[in-house]
């Protein structure tokens, strides 16, 4: 019989081996967004409690690591101070580490990646690719840590200006492959990074079909891709109700995790893994039964 902190340091290696960006097989990441429209009715204590109760639903339904975001990026969203950030998320990454669950920051300052990396998360997930805090490559460059990657074209309440494109696929793909370009003579390693094309991101509607439909462009520079269309607008009146709920775009969010799993994706973030758990079983049943 292991003693416990060895068993802990097996299972947070194991958990690290998992979350791995070298790593095949398709990840599904749970969104855990500890924000002020999400989880702070009660105060900080509560809101850490629901948010913990929450990824451990997330768990349940078949998400393989939790991502932890304490600032939202939606279109319009003022920032928040890293201060504030920090004590949104800190609590929650170090419970979820302690109880086992890999762990992915959403952030774009470097203060909360390196907080949150030293509390146990092995991914950082920066949504600028690391050009919103200049301090960003240093922590992900000493840390060691996975490294998302998203394209960028600035904060998100100015993203809409920002959506020109001539030929979205390639012109994203060109940014994406010159971020990793500068990150890497910056002296972040390849095998940290994952990329994501940023759905949504200074993306008007149907220009994130054509990202999606471009995802072999993308997956064509050679690293890892992270696919993140969970209920986001551009999916409104697609396999549901124009002018439905967010929360009703999980089937078509499934469909194309399926899609982006058949394709190789690294991950998928997905606010509901319960459907793409099903659709992945449901693959992997397919293909474990071809002879
Ligand atoms: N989208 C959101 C937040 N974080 N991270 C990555 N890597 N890619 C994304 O597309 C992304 C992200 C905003 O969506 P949410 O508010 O529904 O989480």
């Amino acid at each position: 019989m292991t003693d416990l902190p060895t068993r802990r340091a097996r299972r947070l290696a194991e958990v690290r081996r998992a979350a791995h960006p070298a790593q095949s097989g398709t990840r599904v990441m749970g969104i855990l967004n500890v924000t002020p429209d999400s989880f702070s009715d009660g105060g900080l204590h509560l809101a850490v409690d629901a948010a913990v109760a929450h990824a451990r639903d997330l768990v349940a339904n078949g998400a393989d690591l939790v991502d932890v975001g304490g600032e939202s990026t939606r279109p319009g969203a003022e920032r928040v101070p890293p201060t504030v950030e920090q004590e949104r998320v800190l609590p929650v990454v170090r419970q979820l580490v302690s109880e086992g669950i890999a762990v992915s920051v959403d952030t774009m300052n470097a203060s909360t990646a390196e907080l949150s990396v030293a509390a146990g998360a092995v991914v950082v997930n920066d949504v600028s690719g690391g050009l919103a805090d200049p301090d960003m490559v240093r922590v992900v460059r000493d840390t060691g840590t996975g490294f998302v990657v998203m394209h960028w074209r600035g904060h998100s309440d100015r993203m809409y200006r920002n959506a020109e494109y001539t030929h979205a696929v390639e012109e994203v793909r060109r940014e994406v492959e010159f971020r990793v370009a500068e990150l890497i003579v910056l002296g972040v390693r390849e095998e940290q990074v994952v990329i994501d094309p940023g759905l949504g991101f200074a993306k008007r509607g149907a220009q994130n079909w054509e990202i999606l439909a471009g995802y072999e462009r993308f997956a064509s520079i050679g690293l890892p891709v992270l696919v993140a269309a969970s209920r986001k607008r551009f999916l409104d009146g697609v396999g549901s109700p124009a002018g439905a709920p967010p929360a009703d775009r999980d089937l078509a969010t499934a469909a194309i995790s399926l899609l982006a799993a058949e394709r190789g994706a690294w991950g998928v973030r997905v606010h509901d893994p319960a459907p793409t758990r099903a659709v992945l079983d449901v693959w992997d049943a397919w293909r474990a039964a071809r002879t």
